[in-house]
């Protein structure tokens, strides 16, 4: 006979906090939101812990590598969709860890024998002012000088005009030799009150450049997700089928971690292929897994080896499948659950594996909730794909500014892997659709805006940390009628610019 689970599923939204007593140092000023995003055992540290409790889903509408760049910036982390061929995921990849470093390769370079007109050509080719000039004109050619927007004037210039006739040469560059440290490097740049700093080989080749704009980033971007080569850390989905293929090519390219994209993770099909990574490249590659909605597939993906579980059918914003297939759970619900077995295997083997909520955030306090119901961290799409940074153009449709978001399971994205349960390399019927959601402007300034919201609601339940939040947090659920009660009621509003969600 079936099992019947007779009490409702519940949503984020059927949810509050209690707040509960807190302290005078109770403060935002004083709150932490780093948590570990992948497994660690007991005394020990995680080898990636997130500085902001947010990843960004991996679908083509959201995490490109503009997204991947600004949310490391901001302490998440962002996975990058495996819906494209191997070699494109590992080039975009390749692209975002080799954006900033401390040290980076020079991608504007040029001979002395090019001009002028070569040089603005390249400067507003790639936006850069800085030009290596070397021998042969490539990066890791022998450097013979710089030209930056200094060296020229248009206005009086011939753009015939050689680039060895005015490039500033490299007897006259404040340089460093390979093998600096990075603080060493930014201490040169202080002392010398230069933008950028050559680092050159011991035979005069060029290895790259440090830039003064990136120590003053880092400055302003005090969460930044970094490696141990100061690059940004990044992520990459994968899928069950070509993971032979596709995950040595994503590691050479750099991904810090890596994550088996499915809409029911449950199978064989990952255990499968968790066992191939672990055996082929030991602990050292982590690898998520799911997505699971009870306790059971919670405990599956632990034993298989997954360094987090990631938790969620059918509450995506653009996700059909509780529609199309009738399989699913109530977001809050699968999460309390699986959050639960999470502890107990924690409390019997001593390995702490991170939860992930994925999807279904519709308001910034769910993530609160999510947080605070155990999850360690969530997963977002309709949230990020709003931001400059996703990669979709912006659009006015009927007099709203809106950008393009779709699910991986529409026709659009066509992501049959995700989806795939042996058999065809087809989607057979859609899970998800495509659509628009409103333009909200910068990430910086949404997360910044977000984490400030999650760290007064932390200070209202007494916590200063997430596993505090965890321990302490008093939840409740509501009625439909305190639902309406929530929002704006009985009066008329002025305004409604819809920018909390
Ligand atoms: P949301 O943040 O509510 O937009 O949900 C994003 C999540 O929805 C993704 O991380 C993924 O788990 C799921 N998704 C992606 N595509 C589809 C679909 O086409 N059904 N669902």
């Amino acid at each position: 006979m079936a099992i019947y689970i007779n009490e409702p599923a519940h949503t984020f939204n059927e949810y509050l906090l209690i707040p509960g007593y807190s302290g005078t140092d109770c403060i935002p000023a004083n709150v932490s939101i780093r948590t570990p995003l992948v497994k660690f055992k007991k005394g020990e540290e995680p080898a990636i812990t997130l500085n902001i409790p947010m990843v960004s889903a991996i679908m083509q509408s959201v995490s490109g590598e503009k997204m991947s760049i600004e949310l490391a910036r901001n302490g998440g982390v962002s996975f990058i969709y495996g819906s494209q061929s191997p070699e494109d995921e590992a080039a975009m990849v390749a692209r975002v860890k080799a954006k900033k470093a401390g040290f980076v390769p020079s991608d504007s370079n040029l001979s002395p024998e090019n001009t002028l007109a070569d040089v603005l050509a390249l400067k507003a080719k790639t936006g850069h002012s800085t030009i290596a000039i070397t021998e042969d004109g490539t990066s890791s050619g022998k450097m013979v000088g710089i030209v930056s927007s200094r060296d020229y004037r248009v206005s009086r210039m011939d753009r015939s005009e050689k680039v060895k006739n005015f490039m500033t040469p490299v007897d006259k560059l404040v340089k460093a030799k390979y093998g600096i440290t990075l603080s060493e490097a930014n201490d040169i740049i202080w002392d010398n009150k230069i933008n950028s700093l050559p680092v050159l080989y011991e035979d005069g080749r060029l290895y790259g450049f440090v830039f003064r704009k990136d120590y003053d980033s880092h400055q302003e971007n005090p969460n930044e997700m970094l490696d141990s080569q100061k690059r940004f850390v990044v992520g990459a989905g994968i899928n069950s089928r070509d993971y032979e293929e596709r995950v040595p090519l994503l590691l050479e390219a750099g991904a810090d971690v890596l994550c088996i994209d499915s809409s029911e993770g449950f199978s064989e099909w990952q255990k499968i292929t968790l066992e191939w990574i672990h055996n082929t490249y030991g602990e050292k590659v982590k690898v998520g897994a799911g997505n699971v909605v009870d306790r059971d597939g919670f405990l599956f993906l632990a034993k298989a080896g997954a360094d987090f579980v990631k938790v969620g059918i059918g509450g995506g914003s653009i996700c059909i499948t509780r529609e199309t297939k009738g399989i699913g759970r109530g977001q809050a619900t699968a999460l309390i659950e699986v959050c639960q077995a999470r502890d107990e295997y924690y409390k019997e083997t001593g390995i702490y594996v991170p939860v992930c909520s994925d999807g279904g955030i519709v308001y910034d306090h769910h993530i609160t909730l999510a947080l605070a119901m155990g999850a360690d961290f969530v997963m977002l799409g309709r949230y990020f794909a709003r931001f400059d940074e996703s990669p979709t153009p912006t659009r006015t449709v009927g007099g709203t500014v809106v950008k393009e978001y779709w699910g991986e399971g529409s026709n659009r994205a066509r992501n049959w892997a995700r989806y795939d349960l042996g058999g065809e390399k087809k989607l057979q019927f859609e899970e998800g659709v495509d659509s628009y959601v409103p333009y909200a402007g910068p990430l910086k300034d949404n997360v910044e805006k977000t984490c400030a919201k999650i760290k007064a609601t932390m200070c209202n339940c007494g916590a200063i940390t997430i596993p505090e939040l965890q321990q302490k947090a008093k939840l409740t659920l509501v009625s439909a009628t305190s639902i309406v009660e929530g929002g704006a009621h009985d009066v008329i509003r002025k305004e409604k610019d819809g920018s909390d969600r």
